[in-house]
């Protein structure tokens, strides 16, 4: 498939270039800054938020899927958090919509969830519970995306991550850690399972302590091969661990992140 992947210069954004390119998909990367070394293929240095630039892409190139990945990946206000997410979305699917490309995958966030007191293994059924303006915005991009899928019938996949790193780092991560090759293995899934509709998954590696449900992914082809107890022994107990382990969202649900919704002069 040509597929064009937005933040394609990003943490997330490197790693699944390569896996999907390795995978025999044909990349064309997105990003507001140049492409890192040793990317080859075609680059538009443009801001996805910005709607007549990203219909500019999609008239020069034919695409097949949009993998989204473009987003700040932490907290600010609310609309910052919207035009990040949600705005960036919106541009991408009109575009798909008038251009006749009709699967995105989504880098959605644990955190549309995050607010979710932590006692059983949650669902794609769990109701939306941001933890955050970050989680308000992803939550709003999945609206948005379900949206499309019934008014024009986008496929679109919400992959619900949890934390992206080489290895796990904390205790939380030793459930909530989505390993770079599975990274790769819950994207090229994604954009190739047969008609999803709209469709969530957790974003999440096999992992021994998980608490999100592994099933919805597998239904949708992702087979998450890693599994962060291998690391158990490398991670350091802290003190933060047990107030990070009472929501879904770790530190983003504690008094820390809270802050008023709009800036003020
Ligand atoms: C995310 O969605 C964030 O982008 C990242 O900064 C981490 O907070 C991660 O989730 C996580 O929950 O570990």
């Amino acid at each position: 498939m040509r597929v064009l992947v937005t933040g394609a210069a990003g943490s997330i954004g490197r790693v699944v270039t390569v896996g999907l390119a390795d995978r025999g998909h044909e990349i064309v990367g997105l990003d507001r800054v140049p492409a890192p070394d040793g990317f080859d293929g075609p680059w538009h240095l443009i801001d996805c938020a910005d709607p007549d630039a990203v219909a500019s892409v999609f008239a020069e190139t034919d695409l097949d899927a949009v993998v989204h990945l473009a987003g700040h990946p932490g907290e600010s206000n609310l609309p910052d958090s919207l035009t990040s997410h949600v705005v960036t979305t919106a541009a991408l699917l009109d575009a798909m919509v008038e251009h006749d490309v009709t699967r995105i995958v989504y880098a959605g966030s644990n955190h549309a969830v995050g607010r979710t007191p932590r006692q059983e293994t949650l669902t794609e059924q769990a109701r939306p519970r941001p933890d955050t303006f970050y989680g308000v915005g992803k939550v709003a991009a999945e609206a948005v995306m379900s949206l499309y899928a019934d008014r024009y019938g986008i496929d679109a996949v919400s992959c619900r991550i949890g934390s992206f790193l080489p290895q796990p780092e904390t205790l939380r991560n030793l459930s909530t850690w989505l390993s770079p090759d599975d990274c790769v293995r819950m994207v090229d899934a994604a954009l190739t399972t047969t008609a999803p509709g709209f469709a969530v998954l957790y974003g999440v590696s096999a992992n021994t302590r998980a608490w999100w449900d592994l099933e919805p992914g597998r239904w949708l082809g992702y087979e998450p091969q890693d599994d962060a107890e291998e690391f158990a022994g490398t991670v350091a107990t802290r003190g933060e661990d047990e107030s990070e382990a009472a929501y879904v969202g770790g530190p983003f649900a504690l008094s820390e992140f809270y802050r008023p919704a709009l800036d003020r002069a």
